[in-house]
């Protein structure tokens, strides 16, 4: 059963965001309702995945009726949504009742998360699902084309959330604050299902600030054993609030536990925020396709700079390039992380091709180039490819930015390029040979906004005459990266 306490609930308080909240009761039976009305199809469905108490009933209405849920940002642009929908064909797309869609989405039936105004009539309860049914499809970005659709399994969450439960030491009685966006695994799987598979309670700020959330750790504190979930951006944000104001270090020290994931903390963050708060941050090592692979757990040593060790049931190997296996585990040899076990995903949706790609055997390629020592602790030196930009715990793909680009009348060539950030860890740098006279580069930045999704736009943009190419025509990225240098 992927959540116990759903199937036979109480008045414990399962989901908060803001002054809304819902108890395990409330949660179950309106997640009952909506599962009613998806039960009679059995493709995907589309969720509106705003930062709000409707995306999480919605994704368990989804879970219980066994329907595939699709999260979809909400400020996806056409170019986005168009894809997503084309390629996961949703029967239908949950929404809270007062949204107003994104004109791609009002073609789909729409099915609106509320409580039913009559429980009686709620439909007997449906059988769970097998382990190996499809749970989530999660878009992610690539190196090359548009984001694809990683299937995720029943099965691989509850996987994933149990084997952090044992390195965290984590249980029902934890409150897990955050304010994740809840369109990836980090916000959705482990801010959401995470906190409901072990009974406790998921609290979102509904927009992450330094200041809603030492206010949320604050308000939890003298009750209940808190977590605070967030991305390298946030944490930076939180010290440098922190350094100025004493209430946000004094509520992070009130916290059980502070993890960061989806990008690399550095060292000096990890001490800042031990100076001011005396924590120490768990950090913790995923992908949408694998879910959890390492942390650092609350029972072992702590090594900031590393991402920890494998996790319960995770195989992890470093590989050359050749492929082969590095057997000394010295710290110091670098390889390409593979893992495999329960917690992986089952296949990108409709690309059998991508899928066979990304796997060596029955061991996953994760891209990201890592070291192991002696120990098992993995430091993470970098990505394979430098197409993959991480900006503000986000994994943006260069290609996909140049695409857009292209669209625009004004642009004849366009490079994307990541460069180091303080505070987004990168920023997607745009390189543009215009047409004709350059449009503003404010023209072009919205047009990426439009199409695709903010956090996808260029925070810089260079006009160029020509792009550096080498004798295949290829554009040699360092050389744009030196240029600016
Ligand atoms: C600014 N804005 C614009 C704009 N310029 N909008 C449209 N057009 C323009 N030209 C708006 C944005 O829409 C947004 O509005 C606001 O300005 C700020 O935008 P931003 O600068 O992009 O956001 P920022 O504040 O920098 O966000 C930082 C952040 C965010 C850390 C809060 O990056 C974030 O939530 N990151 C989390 C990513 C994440 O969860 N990754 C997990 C992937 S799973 P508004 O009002 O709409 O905000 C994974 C696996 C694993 O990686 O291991 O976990
Ligand atoms: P995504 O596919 O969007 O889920 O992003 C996954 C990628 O985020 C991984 O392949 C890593 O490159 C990166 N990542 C996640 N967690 C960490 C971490 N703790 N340290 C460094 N990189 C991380």
């Amino acid at each position: 059963m992927l959540f116990p306490r759903l199937a036979d609930p109480d008045t414990a308080e399962a989901v908060r965001f803001g002054d809304r909240g819902l108890n395990y009761s409330e949660l179950a039976t309106t997640a009952r309702a909506v599962a009613g009305s998806l039960s009679a199809t059995r493709g995907p469905v589309a969720v509106h995945a705003e930062p709000r108490i409707e995306t999480a009933v919605a994704v368990i209405a989804a879970l219980h009726a066994g329907v595939p849920a699709v999260p979809v940002n909400p400020a996806s642009g056409p170019a986005e949504l168009a894809h997503i929908l084309g390629d996961s064909t949703p029967t239908g797309v949950l929404c809270a009742p007062d949204t107003a869609l994104p004109d791609a989405l009002t073609g789909l039936s729409r099915i609106e998360v509320s409580a039913p105004q009559d429980t009686r009539t709620l439909a007997a309860d449906l059988p769970e699902p097998s382990t190996s049914a499809a749970a989530l499809v999660v878009y992610t970005s690539g190196t090359t084309g548009p984001p694809k659709g990683a299937v995720l399994s029943r099965g691989a969450l509850a996987a994933t959330l149990d084997a952090l439960a044992s390195a965290w030491r984590w249980s029902g009685e934890d409150v897990v604050v955050h304010g994740l966006p809840l369109f990836h695994v980090h916000g959705l799987v482990l801010g959401v299902l995470g906190p409901l598979r072990r009974g406790g309670t998921a609290c979102h700020l509904g927009r992450f600030s330094p200041e809603a959330t030492a206010t949320a750790l604050r308000a939890w504190s003298g009750s209940r054993p808190t977590m605070l979930f967030g991305v390298p951006t946030m944490y930076r944000r939180l010290a440098d609030s922190a350094e100025t104001d004493t209430t946000v270090a004094d509520a992070l020290r009130t916290a059980r536990l502070l993890v960061s994931g989806s990008a690399a903390l550095p060292v000096r963050e990890h001490d800042r925020i031990t100076r001011l708060t005396g924590q120490r941050v768990i950090e913790r090592y995923g992908m949408t396709e694998t879910l959890m692979n390492t942390s650092l757990r609350v029972d072992g040593p702590h090594r900031p700079g590393t991402v920890g060790v494998p996790l319960d049931g995770v195989d992890l190997r470093i590989v050359d390039d050749e492929g082969a296996p590095i057997t000394t585990l010295d710290g110091t040899s670098i390889g390409e992380i593979q893992v495999r076990g329960p917690n992986l995903f089952t296949g990108y949706l409709n690309r059998p091709e991508a899928t066979a790609e990304s796997f060596d055997g029955d061991w996953f390629r994760t891209g990201d180039m890592a070291t192991v020592d002696g120990d098992g602790f993995v430091r993470i030196v970098g990505r394979k490819a430098t197409d993959l930009i991480s900006s503000g715990g986000y994994k943006i793909g260069a290609c996909e930015i140049e695409n857009a680009l292209l669209e625009h009348p004004a642009v004849a060539e366009a490079a994307v390029t990541g460069q180091q950030d303080t505070d987004l860890g990168e920023r997607i740098v745009a390189w543009v040979v215009p047409r004709d006279t350059p449009p503003a580069a404010e023209e072009l930045i919205d047009h990426v906004s439009g199409t695709l999704a903010p956090h996808k736009r260029p925070r810089v943009v260079h006009f160029v005459d020509a792009l550096p190419r080498n004798e295949l025509g290829k554009v040699t990225k360092t050389a744009l990266r030196d240029q600016h240098r």
